[in-house]
C-alpha cells in the first residue's frame, strides 16, 4: 500500500514537472514573436497578376506558422467578409526574415507561398484589409482604402497602392509598428522578400519583376549586337 502510494506521488510530481516544462518553453519560445505584415502589393497596371503579402519576423526567435492563417477581407460584405483564407501551417519564419505569399510565383520575385491566385488575388478597395491570426487571436492587420470595424489599426487605413508596376504599400523601414495603419504604412518600392524602401529611393530598378529582368537583359544584349554592328559598318 505504502509503496502504490509512493508511486502515485512520484507519478503526480513528474506529470506537473513536464506541464511546468512545456509551459516554460512555449513562453520562452514565444516572448519575443512578432510576426508582421510588411507589404502589400493588390494593385498593378490592368489585370492584377503580381499581388502578394509579405510577412516579416521582427522578434528575436524562430517562429513556426503551424496554426496561423491569413485573412483577406471585404470591409464592403457585412456577411462573411472574409473572401481568403490561406493556412500557413508548415511554414516558418526565421528570425529577420520575410515570408511572400503570391498569387503567381512566376510573376513575384522570392515567392515562398504561391496559392495560385493568379489574378485578382487580393480585392482593390476600398475599405478592404489583410489580417494575421495564430488560431483565433489577431496578431496584425492592415486595412486600405478605408476602415473596417475589429481589423483597421487606429483610426485610419493605409492610403491607396499605386496602380503602378514599381509601387506597393510598405511597413516604415524598420518594421515600425504603432498599431496605425495610417502612420505605419508608406507608399514605397515594391520589394518581396526584401527590406522596404518606403518614401524615397529608386523604385524603377527594384520594382521590376523577374521575367522583366531577363526581358531587360535580353534587349540590352541585342541592343549592344546592333550597336557593334553599326558601328563596324560606320567604320568600313
Ligand atoms: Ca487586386
Ligand atoms: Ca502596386
Ligand atoms: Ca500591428
Ligand atoms: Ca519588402
Amino acid at each position: 500500500m505504502l509503496i502504490q502510494l509512493k508511486e502515485e506521488y512520484t507519478m503526480k510530481k513528474i506529470f506537473y514537472f513536464t506541464c511546468i516544462s512545456i509551459l516554460i518553453i512555449c513562453t520562452f519560445s514565444t516572448a519575443n514573436a512578432t510576426v508582421l505584415i510588411n507589404e502589400i502589393d493588390y494593385d498593378q497596371p490592368g489585370t492584377d497578376t503580381a499581388e502578394f503579402v509579405e510577412l516579416f519576423n521582427s522578434g528575436l526567435d524562430d517562429i513556426y506558422l503551424d496554426n496561423y492563417h491569413l485573412d483577406f477581407i471585404n470591409g464592403g460584405l457585412a456577411v462573411t467578409p472574409t473572401y481568403h483564407s490561406f493556412d500557413l501551417t508548415g511554414y516558418s519564419l526565421a528570425a529577420g526574415s520575410y515570408l511572400v505569399i503570391c498569387g503567381d510565383a512566376s510573376m513575384v520575385m522570392n515567392c515562398n507561398f504561391d496559392t495560385g491566385k493568379s489574378s485578382n488575388m487580393i480585392q482593390n478597395g476600398s475599405s478592404d484589409g489583410i489580417a494575421l491570426y495564430s488560431g483565433s487571436i489577431l496578431i496584425d492587420a492592415i486595412t486600405y482604402e478605408g476602415v473596417i470595424d475589429g481589423i483597421t489599426e487606429g483610426l485610419n487605413g493605409a492610403l491607396p497602392d499605386d496602380p503602378s508596376n514599381t509601387m506597393s504599400i510598405g511597413r516604415l523601414m524598420g518594421h515600425q509598428d504603432t498599431n496605425d495603419n495610417a502612420s505605419d504604412f508608406e507608399s514605397g518600392c515594391i520589394t518581396p522578400g526584401t527590406a522596404n524602401i518606403t518614401g524615397s529611393g529608386n523604385c524603377s530598378v527594384a520594382a521590376v519583376p523577374l521575367p522583366s529582368i531577363i526581358w531587360l537583359f535580353a534587349s540590352g544584349l541585342i541592343g549592344m549586337v546592333i550597336n557593334a554592328k553599326k558601328i563596324k559598318m560606320v567604320q568600313k
